[in-house]
């Protein structure tokens, strides 16, 4: 299912399942913005209302390109697992301080699934302001006001790293990387299974280092949605 931001996008994933997500003020949307964060609660919302369900969710983003079906890999390797993630740091940390990034995360509609991301969506509220902290929340919450300040990524991280409940995979570093290897000087396309154009604002920007990584594949004439 896409969920598009506006009216163009919508048009163009026209023969998939798709909602719509027009944000009435136009408000910036981007990285640290209040309204970025604004539309990653709608997200957290929404995975909730699918995985309560029993409805399994992959999300991912519009700024990846991947060269392998990852929904086919995870059920394959990770079918038994709660979550499955991929870190999002530059370099490769050590798993207890791994961040899982937000938009490319398998979750399994499992009993354990549900009962975090239900913590999530409620520590991110008071992250955001939309509801006060309790000392639960504030023992999980950054205290830092920089960009990340309403980061549900690095929230959801916290939680992943509580010693309970949740089975976690993560997806090998060599397969699917985030958009920090493709500023790297020595990227190579090598086992590459999918790359995030993230660690880079901006549609222009991320464009760019996609054609320079020999990863750009669009061209409207032959390739359409
Ligand atoms: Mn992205």
């Amino acid at each position: 299912m896409f969920v598009a931001l506006d009216q163009a996008s919508y048009d163009e994933v026209a023969s998939f399942p798709r909602v719509k997500w027009f944000v009435q003020d136009g408000g910036v949307k981007t990285y640290g913005s209040r309204g970025y964060y604004d539309l990653m609660h709608m997200r957290t919302k929404l995975v909730l209302l699918l995985i309560d369900g029993g409805v399994s969710v992959f999300i991912g983003e519009t700024d990846q390109v991947w060269l392998v079906n990852p929904i086919q890999y995870v059920q394959d390797k990770f079918h038994d697992k709660d979550v499955i993630g991929m870190d999002d740091h530059q370099f490769r940390p050590a798993a207890e301080h791994r961040i899982s990034c937000g938009g490319f995360l398998f979750l399994n509609s499992t009993p354990n699934t549900r009962i975090v991301w239900r913590e999530l969506l409620e520590v991110h509220k008071m992250q955001m302001g939309y509801s006060p902290r309790t000392a639960e929340a504030s023992r999980v919450l950054s205290t830092s006001r920089s960009s990340n300040w309403g980061n549900e990524q690095n929230t959801f991280s916290a939680l992943m790293r509580q010693p309970r409940v949740l089975s976690v995979a993560w997806l090998n570093d060599d397969y699917f990387r985030s958009g920090s290897q493709l500023k790297a000087a020595n990227f190579s396309l090598k086992n590459l299974h999918m790359i995030h154009a993230n660690w880079m604002m901006g549609v222009e920007k991320k464009v760019q280092y996609l054609k320079k990584g020999k990863l750009w594949f669009l061209v409207k004439e032959v390739c359409s949605m």
